[in-house]
């Protein structure tokens, strides 16, 4: 940390790169005893012992599982959290404290103890804007068994569910799509009646 090694100095930029990121949180399983709310309340913290900042977090909403009848309700939420590293490491952050918390590799929308899903890191977009339109058009028969073999920001669902977009109107109401230009309160506004359906904040 020395100006003569060149490594590094002391400046009011700082050397360490952070990213903030939006991320759904759901569960709709019990872990050893505890219940979705008391699962989503240790994600938070795992991923603050990890080195995540939590900078901001929505109320818990009850929601019916997608898609119908798939499983018990969930309990949603979504949180904004920054840390050092990139996309891909804080993909593996999640990952990891999944795992930690009982969720196995299961069944494609299937119950889950713990679900955390990375929904967009600022105005990037991953892998490209032509892949991402392929995934966001996919219809709802084919997301049903092909799923996509890389991570694609913002999360292609996005716009379509009320159990996303009603956390993200609590913590991030002006996050603008990098690729339709539309808010989450336009998008949480254009929801088709249905997709609110039963959705309650707990
Ligand atoms: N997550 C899923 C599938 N279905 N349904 C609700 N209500 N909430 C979720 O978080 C959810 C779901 C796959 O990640
Ligand atoms: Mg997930
Ligand atoms: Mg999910």
């Amino acid at each position: 940390m020395s100006q003569e090694t060149g490594v590094s100095k002391i400046s009011d930029e700082s050397p360490v790169e952070r990213i903030s990121g939006i991320i759904a949180i759901g569960s709709n399983l019990y872990f050893e005893g505890d219940g979705p709310e008391i699962v989503l309340d240790a994600a938070l913290a795992i991923l603050a012992t990890r080195g995540f900042v939590i900078r901001r977090r929505s109320r818990n909403f009850r929601t019916p599982a997608f898609p119908a009848g798939a499983g018990p309700d969930f309990v949603n939420g979504a949180a904004v959290i920054e840390s050092t590293g990139d996309v891909h490491h804080m993909l593996a952050q999640l990952h990891a404290v999944e795992a930690q918390l009982g969720r196995t590799r299961e069944q494609r929308w299937g119950a889950r103890t713990l679900d955390l899903d990375l929904i967009a890191v600022g105005q990037h977009v991953l892998p490209d804007a032509q892949t991402h339109q392929y995934w966001r058009d996919l219809p709802l028969e084919a997301q049903k068994t092909a799923v996509p073999p890389e991570l694609i920001l913002p999360h292609p669902r996005l716009e379509e569910r009320g159990f996303v977009l009603a956390p993200l109107m609590d913590i991030a109401p002006e996050w603008s799509h990098p690729l339709t230009g539309r808010t989450v309160s336009e998008m949480y506004e254009a929801l088709p009646q249905d997709a609110l359906r039963d959705v309650v904040v707990l």
